[in-house]
């Protein structure tokens, strides 16, 4: 794991045992719904930030002009009652569930379990939960029964793409990501404006307190918040920033947009981890401050956690 890992968000399995998703098995449903889509039109915007506030090692910047065509995208995160709908249907089996484990953040891991668990070295807040998958959270005994509104969760990028392919989608490139979050604004901070909260309410899922040991939870939530919490942005989206980082189709690369086309950009052609966006709920200012709109960071597509989920895109 290298510096750059070492943050709040993202934690990456180490041994990659997991042979690639056949999509062939995944047999796509008749009927592309369009609903809880949102059309984005074609346009032109600045991506990207070169604020120092930011994380330039991330690939933040330089600010380019970037142009995209229109394209379909979810209002919401993909939610736990959505994803149970693919399963049933498919019977399709998450990465979490062929290693048999996922990693948990440790407020959520039972003192039983975390006695078992494998902690991360450099991360020490996460644990490798036997058993964690989407539909047990927290691994054996836990469930979604209270989360059925709530992201899915442990969703590997590999898995991501197979419910995409069953519901005739398609993930979001970053550009489009970066595109829908920012709602109309231009060179904003957030997906609603330059500053975190409004009239002193929070408006998105992230960490408040210590990290990693007090979350004061100012913003209503620990973990996950439902996918329809908060004001949307000027698109309508709602939760692009914090609760559940959101996977990307484009392969991760720091500098490739440097010399990259402009238009309608879809990141380099090969890679070691795929792009995610938006932040969760354990970013923290002083810690992982990936809740900006402009903030990118990444994982293996085999990889997921308690934090990672994703929304669906489409061409209209
Ligand atoms: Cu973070």
């Amino acid at each position: 794991m290298g510096e750059k890992k070492a943050n709040c968000c993202s934690v990456s399995r180490d041994n990659h045992k997991s042979s690639p998703v056949d999509l062939k098995k995944v047999v796509s449903k008749a009927i592309i719904r369009k609903e809880n889509m949102i059309l984005i039109p074609s346009g032109e915007f600045l991506m990207g930030t070169d604020d120092q506030i930011g994380f330039p090692n991330d690939g933040e910047g330089p600010v380019r002009h970037v142009k995209v065509d229109s394209f379909y995208i979810d209002t919401y995160a993909v939610t736990n009652e959505q994803f149970a709908e693919f399963i049933r249907d498919t019977h399709y089996i998450t990465d979490a569930e062929r290693y048999g484990w996922s990693f948990v953040f440790h407020m959520f891991v039972p003192e039983g379990i975390k006695k078992v668990s494998k902690q991360v070295p450099q991360t020490p807040w996460w644990y490798a939960v036997e058993g964690a998958y989407w539909k047990c959270p927290e691994g054996e005994g836990s469930t979604i029964e209270a989360r059925l509104d709530h992201p899915v969760i442990h969703i590997s990028w590999n898995d991501a793409i197979a419910y995409c392919q069953w519901a005739g989608k398609r993930l979001p490139t970053e550009a489009e990501w970066e595109y829908a979050a920012r709602g109309g604004l231009n060179q904003k901070i957030y997906p609603w404006g330059n500053k975190l909260t409004y009239k002193g309410k929070y408006q998105c899922n992230i960490w408040q307190g210590e990290f990693p040991i007090d979350n004061k939870a100012t913003d209503g939530y620990v973990g996950t918040a439902p996918v329809n919490t908060f004001t949307p942005n000027g698109y309508g989206l709602y939760n692009v920033s914090g609760n559940v980082w959101e996977w990307c189709r484009d392969w991760f690369s720091p500098t490739h947009h440097m010399n990259a086309n402009h238009i309608n950009p879809n990141g380099p052609s090969s890679g070691t981890s795929k792009v995610i966006k938006g932040g969760s709920y354990l970013c923290h200012k002083s810690y992982c401050n990936r809740y900006r709109v402009a903030a990118r960071s990444s994982n293996t597509i085999d990889s997921s956690t308690g934090n990672m989920g994703f929304r669906c895109a489409a061409d209209e």
